[in-house]
């Protein structure tokens, strides 16, 4: 499948276990038709893939509209702009674009890829989940149903 975009972007890590670090990484990601994948870059040539999200798969995908300060604002410089959010599975897979333009061309991208998928959300969070309880509407159950219409 050929690639739609690739760029160098930071991720949250996902929290799959209730164990695991809240870190960031910075991660190629490349988008294609059928997957949004991301990879360790090495010595500016060698790629391993870390993960990967199918493209029929992904529920949502919106730009985080927040004030909530991003923990890894010093180690990387651009990364408190609001990022894509990318839901899927019961996972939230925060992306963090250099720039707004950066932000715009992936979301649209994604949106694009995504728009037929049969489990888009009719709602979504717009802000993060901080402390025990979303930003935007203070519910305090992770899976709580979204407070804002998503639009493909
Ligand atoms: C890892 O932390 C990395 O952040 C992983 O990101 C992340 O996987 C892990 O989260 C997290 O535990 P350490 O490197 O300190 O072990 P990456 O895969 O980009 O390296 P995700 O799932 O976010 O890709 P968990 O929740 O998968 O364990
Ligand atoms: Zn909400």
């Amino acid at each position: 499948s050929s690639v739609i975009l690739q760029q160098p972007l930071i991720k949250r890590s996902q929290q799959k276990r209730r164990t695991s670090p809240a870190n960031f990484k910075s991660r190629v990601f490349i988008l294609t038709h059928t997957s949004l994948n991301y990879y360790e870059h090495r010595n500016g040539k060698v790629r391993s893939l870390r993960g990967f999200v199918e493209v029929p798969r992904i529920k949502c995908v919106e730009i985080v509209t927040t004030d909530v300060t991003i923990a890894c604002r010093n180690k990387y410089a651009f990364q408190n702009f609001p990022s894509p959010q990318v839901i899927h599975d019961n996972y939230f897979l925060y992306i963090f674009a250099p720039d707004k333009e950066s932000r715009q061309q992936w979301v649209l991208a994604l949106k694009e890829v995504t728009k037929n998928n049969h489990c888009l959300m009719p709602k979504y969070h717009p802000n993060f989940w901080v402390e025990g309880r979303w930003r935007c509407c203070c519910q305090t159950e992770k899976m709580a149903a979204g407070c804002t219409l998503y639009d493909p």
